[in-house]
C-alpha cells in the first residue's frame, strides 16, 4: 500500500511548485481543502462572501466574466481579502486557444487575469502551446496553472486517453502546471494538487449537465485534494454555515484518507 502523504509532507516535497507548497501549507492551516465557486454577477457580494467565507476556505474561485459591474477596484479590494484570509484566488477562466491568443487573454483585455489571479485553469484541447502562452505571462509573476484532465459535467469528452495527455503535458510543464480539474486522482506524483468540482452533500444534477458527487467520495474514495462548491454553498439559507459543513466533510474525509 502507498503511503500517504500529509498536505504539510507535500508542501515540503523538493520538487514542488512554490505556489502549490503554499496552498498546501493554506490548507494544512486551515483545516480546509474547500474551494468556493463564487458564481454571483454582482462584485460588491463577491467581496461579502470573500470576507465572510474568507476564513474557511483555502482557494475562492471566480467567474470573472459573469460580473455585471466589473472594476478594477473590485480585483484589488479581493487580492485584500485573499491577503486578510490566507486564500488563493482561481479565475476559472478555462482558456482553450493557440498560445499567442491565451497570452492576451490571460495579461490584457478587460480583465488582466494575470496581474489579481493567482491560478488560473486551462484546456489542454490546443495542445502544449496553450500552457506555453500562459506560462510566458504567469511563470515571471509566480502564477500556477491547472489543467481540465477531466470535466464534471455529463457526456464530456475529456476521459480515457485524452486525460492520460493531459497528465503528460502537464509533466512536461510542471514548472507553471500544478495540477488538475478532474474527478479523481489521475496520478501519485504527490507535487500535482487534483481539484475536483460538480461536489454537495447530496449525490445528484442540476438539469444542465452538472453532475454531484459528495466531498467524502470525492476525497476519500476518489483521492481528490480541494473539493469546489458553488450552489451547495450559495443557494443554502446560511451560507456560512454550509461553507463551514463543506469544510468538515472534506476535512474529515481527508484525515480519513491519511489513516487518523
Ligand atoms: O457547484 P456548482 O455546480 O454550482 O459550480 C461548479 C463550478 C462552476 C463550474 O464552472 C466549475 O465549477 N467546473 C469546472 C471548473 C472549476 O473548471 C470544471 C468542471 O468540469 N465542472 C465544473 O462545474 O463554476
Amino acid at each position: 500500500k502507498n503511503v500517504e502523504l500529509s498536505y504539510a509532507d507535500r508542501a515540503k516535497l523538493p520538487n514542488v511548485h512554490p505556489l502549490a507548497s503554499k496552498l498546501l501549507k493554506t490548507m494544512e492551516e486551515k483545516q480546509s481543502n474547500l474551494c468556493l465557486s463564487a458564481d454571483v454577477t454582482s462584485s460588491e457580494e463577491l467581496l461579502r462572501l470573500a470576507d465572510s467565507l474568507g476564513p474557511t476556505v483555502c482557494m475562492l474561485k471566480t467567474h470573472v466574466d459573469i460580473l455585471e459591474d466589473y472594476t478594477v477596484a473590485f480585483t484589488q479590494k479581493l487580492q485584500a481579502l485573499a491577503e486578510k484570509h490566507n486564500f488563493l484566488i482561481f479565475e476559472d477562466r478555462k482558456f482553450a486557444d493557440i498560445g499567442n491568443t491565451v497570452k492576451h487573454q490571460y495579461e490584457g483585455g478587460m480583465y488582466q487575469i494575470s496581474s489579481w489571479s493567482h491560478i488560473v485553469n486551462a484546456h489542454a484541447v490546443p495542445g502544449p502551446g496553450v500552457v506555453k502562452g500562459l506560462s510566458a505571462v504567469g511563470k515571471p509573476l509566480g502564477r500556477g496553472c491547472l489543467l481540465i484532465a477531466q470535466m464534471s459535467s455529463q457526456g464530456s469528452l475529456a476521459t480515457g486517453e485524452y486525460t492520460q495527455a493531459v497528465l503528460a503535458m502537464a509533466e512536461e510543464q510542471s514548472d507553471f502546471v500544478i495540477g488538475f480539474i478532474c474527478g479523481s486522482k489521475i496520478t501519485k506524483k504527490p507535487e500535482f494538487i487534483h481539484m475536483t468540482p460538480g461536489v454537495q452533500m447530496q449525490a445528484g444534477a442540476d438539469g444542465l449537465g452538472q453532475q454531484y458527487t459528495t466531498p467524502e467520495e470525492v476525497v476519500y474514495n476518489k483521492g481528490s485534494d480541494v473539493i469546489i462548491v458553488g450552489r451547495g454553498i450559495l443557494e443554502a439559507p446560511d451560507r456560512l454555515k454550509a461553507a463551514e459543513s463543506y469544510r468538515k466533510s472534506g476535512w474529515e474525509a481527508y484525515t480519513k484518507r491519511l489513516g487518523q
